[in-house]
């Protein structure tokens, strides 16, 4: 008797008291909260520190409804990543189109300059995990959700126009080859495996889309500074049944940027979410990203005639031949709630088409007007994801379907078939003028296992891309095939592909070989011999109508106590005139006080970040400030990496000795190379404007030409 006493005294001695959410520790300031806690089916919870036990130092309960409730939601909180694409960052946005294209389609979003689409656009990485890093070099996936009064659209792209295959039936084996080796689950997110380069050099097919991927297009600045595509050629059919073929393109209005390799890798283990937060950012601090749509059209009746085939998904158009006829505005200006809920759970599908737009026969397309709705089953779980809401239609729908896994709709009445007379409200067919999709017609042929011969044509283009490069471009690719062949263990495997490099640019082929220490042996021979319809597609070059702003640029101000307040605040304004954002970084954090005796927020420490992360950087003047950071450790390397970078580095008076270069004791050189240095006097107003033209720039390509270092 005594011992039970005792037991529940120290029971009730060690419960929280009743209401433990008001006025708790751990949650300060926490007053009263105006909702309570509840399991899923509703029930108030009195404690949820603790599971229920048999006395305070025995085994948990059975009994435990709330415990078991909670652990099981978690045990099943994660979903199959996405086969492809599994990591990604979205945005929630609008599109306008400019004046109707009612010329071309009868697609109602693309009516009216005054009407607003809702959208959803997901950007993403092809070949690494959910947790990868997002700067490896990789394809990018675009895919744009139009939440359109007809129904959804998905227009699911990449940043690269043209893809590895063309039929859907090697898709499989493409990406079994591309994604990490079964045997070892090496490497993440990358295509530097052996693997990967054996079919890449047994399918020339591949050749075209190889350059982009070896060039700087794989390795974006910014989600919010790539272009999209649509990829294949889709039909725009307007109110006469006049079929155009279509290609999409999404060009962004703070043009096209990329890393450069080495910064990059950084990146990849300094900031793994570098794209994911820049996109946040930028949206939550009001930058918000635009992107233009343009079509490119091909009446249906030249098709056949059109010197490039259509159809064949390694084949573009190129803008030197087809202009890109602007078509509206992309706006993302909202962040996501929930990224689970939304970034995760959106299904896209490139068969959730609306009228007025229809699908051609590139065999690409026609295999993932199957996958996408297939791989949703096993992702969401059941037939029923649209109606998780991000996936569901802003406009009404209705129709039959019934049940199944997680159904959330509660239909009513007898009726769940069609034809029916029993209710007269029952869901009917629209008539084409009521709305109703009706498939372009098209003439088939018998059924064959082939492709067209055409499609035979593996390296035109390859040679029309690489040819299309700048100088400093074509470097890059030469430099990125000795990356990956490097890592390449197998030396046939290499050896085909040097060899097959020389069907697209024999100085590629050489540089490439030089590189590894190969000689080069005799090409593979073309099935299909033909060149391209132009020599020369600059518009096929990053660097082609450069774009520059400074719109949303992030610059590092490296500063320590005593920073020279004018120098300073100079700097502050001209950027945030420019709507660029300034960072201060500092040897430590906290805050620094400047010569004038001000306080000065820290944004962050110099062991905490890296010049990779900043567009540009700037060091003010005071000779306090410039001492210590000469001595802080790390800040030698912010500015050398930044150098190496080809960014644009501002330097005071006292400051060019952080800076070990030469070309600053000439100050022509120094400007076309984006330093901007005050040699004879403060880094004041006009060095602070130059140097934010210089930020606009974006990167000194000069700089990678001639490096002057000191030896
Ligand atoms: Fe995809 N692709 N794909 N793809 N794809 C998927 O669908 C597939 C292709 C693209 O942010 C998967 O829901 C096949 C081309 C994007 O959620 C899957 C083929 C292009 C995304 C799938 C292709 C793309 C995907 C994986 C060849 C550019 C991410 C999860 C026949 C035009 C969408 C999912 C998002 C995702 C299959 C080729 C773009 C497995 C079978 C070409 C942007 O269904």
């Amino acid at each position: 008797m005594a011992t039970k006493t005792k037991t529940k005294k120290s029971v009730q001695a060690e419960a929280p008291p009743a209401g433990s959410h008001t006025g708790d520790p751990r949650n300060p300031g926490r007053v009263d909260s105006p909702e309570y806690l509840t399991t899923n089916q509703g029930l108030r919870i009195h404690t949820d520190q603790h599971s229920l036990k048999a006395g305070v130092r025995g085994p948990s309960l059975l009994e435990d409804f709330h415990l078991r409730e909670k652990i099981t939601h978690f045990d099943h909180e994660r979903i199959p990543e996405r086969i492809v694409h599994a990591r990604g960052s979205a945005a929630h946005g609008h599109f306008r189109v400019y004046e109707s294209m009612k010329r071309y389609t009868s697609a109602k979003f693309l009516q009216d300059p005054k009407a607003k689409t809702p959208v959803f656009v997901r950007f993403s990485t092809v070949l690494g995990g959910a947790g990868s890093a997002d700067t490896v070099r990789d394809v990018r996936g675009f895919a744009v959700k139009f939440y359109t009064e007809e129904g959804n659209f998905d227009l699911v792209g990449n940043n690269i126009p043209v893809f590895f295959i063309q039929d859907a039936i090697k898709f499989p084996d493409f990406v079994h080859a591309a994604k990490p080796e079964p045997h070892t689950a090496m490497p993440q997110a990358a295509s530097a495996h052996d693997t990967f380069w054996d079919f890449v050099s047994l399918m020339p097919e591949t050749m075209h889309m190889i350059q982009w991927a070896m060039s700087d297009r794989a390795l974006p600045r910014s989600y919010r500074m790539m272009q999209g595509f649509g990829v294949h050629s889709f039909k725009l059919i307007n109110a006469n049944a006049d079929v155009h073929f279509v290609k999409f393109h999404w060009k962004p209005l703070l043009g096209k940027h990329s890393l450069v390799w080495e910064e990059a890798q950084q990146l990849a283990g300094k900031d793994p979410d570098f794209h994911r937060r820049d996109l946040w950012e930028a949206i939550a601090s009001k930058a918000f990203p635009e992107y233009e749509l343009g079509i490119q059209l091909i009446p249906e009746a030249d098709v056949e005639e059109f010197p490039i085939e259509l159809l064949d998904a390694t084949k573009l158009i190129p803008e030197e031949m087809v202009p890109v006829i602007p078509v509206g505005r992309l706006v993302l200006d909202r962040n996501p709630d929930n990224f689970f809920a939304e970034t995760e759970q959106v299904a896209f599908h490139p068969g959730h088409i609306v009228p007025g737009i229809d699908f051609t026969s590139d065999p690409l397309l026609q295999g993932r007007l199957f996958s996408y709705l297939d791989t949703q089953l096993s992702r969401l779980g059941g037939p029923n994801f649209h109606e998780i809401p991000i996936n569901r239609p802003k406009c009404p729908m209705h129709n039959l379907q019934r049940d199944g896994h997680m159904r959330h709709a509660v239909d009513g009445g007898r009726v769940s078939y069609e034809p029916s007379s029993l209710d007269k409200g029952a869901p009917r067919e629209a008539s084409l003028e009521q709305g109703g999709f009706v498939s372009a017609p098209e003439p088939l042929h018998a059924k064959v296992r082939l492709r067209g011969r055409r499609f035979f044509d593996h390296y035109s283009q390859a040679t029309l891309f690489f040819r299309s490069q700048t100088a400093i471009e074509q470097q890059h690719i030469v430099k990125a095939f000795r990356f990956e062949l490097g890592k390449v263990e197998t030396p046939h495997v290499i050896q085909r592909i040097v060899d097959m490099l020389q069907n697209v640019d024999i100085s590629l082929a050489r540089q490439v070989a030089e590189g590894l220490g190969l000689e080069l042996g005799k090409p593979p021979e073309k099935m299909l011999d033909v060149t391209a319809p132009v020599d020369m597609a600059p518009s096929l070059s990053l660097l082609h109508e450069p774009v520059e702003s400074a719109t949303s640029r992030k610059v590092a101000i490296l500063a320590a106590d005593g920073v020279a307040d004018t120098e300073l605040e100079a700097l502050l304004a001209a950027l945030s005139k420019a709507g660029a954002v300034a960072k201060i970084v500092a040897p430590h954090g906290g805050w620094l006080r400047t010569r004038d005796g001000k306080d000065c927020r820290v944004d962050h420490s110099v062991s905490t970040v890296s010049s990779t992360m900043f567009d540009a950087i700037a060091v003010p003047g005071g000779t306090p400030s410039v001492t210590t950071l000469a001595r802080t450790p790390g800040v030698a390397a912010f500015i050398a990496e930044a150098y190496r970078h080809l960014k644009t580095i501002g330097l005071a008076r006292e400051a060019i000795q952080l800076l070990d270069v030469q070309v600053i004791a000439h100050d022509n050189d120094a400007a076309t190379m984006g330093i901007v240095v005050a040699t004879g006097r403060p880094f004041g107003e006009l060095e602070a404007l130059e140097f934010v033209r210089a930020v606009a720039k974006h990167r000194h390509w000069t700089r990678s030409i001639a490096p002057k270092l000191h030896s």
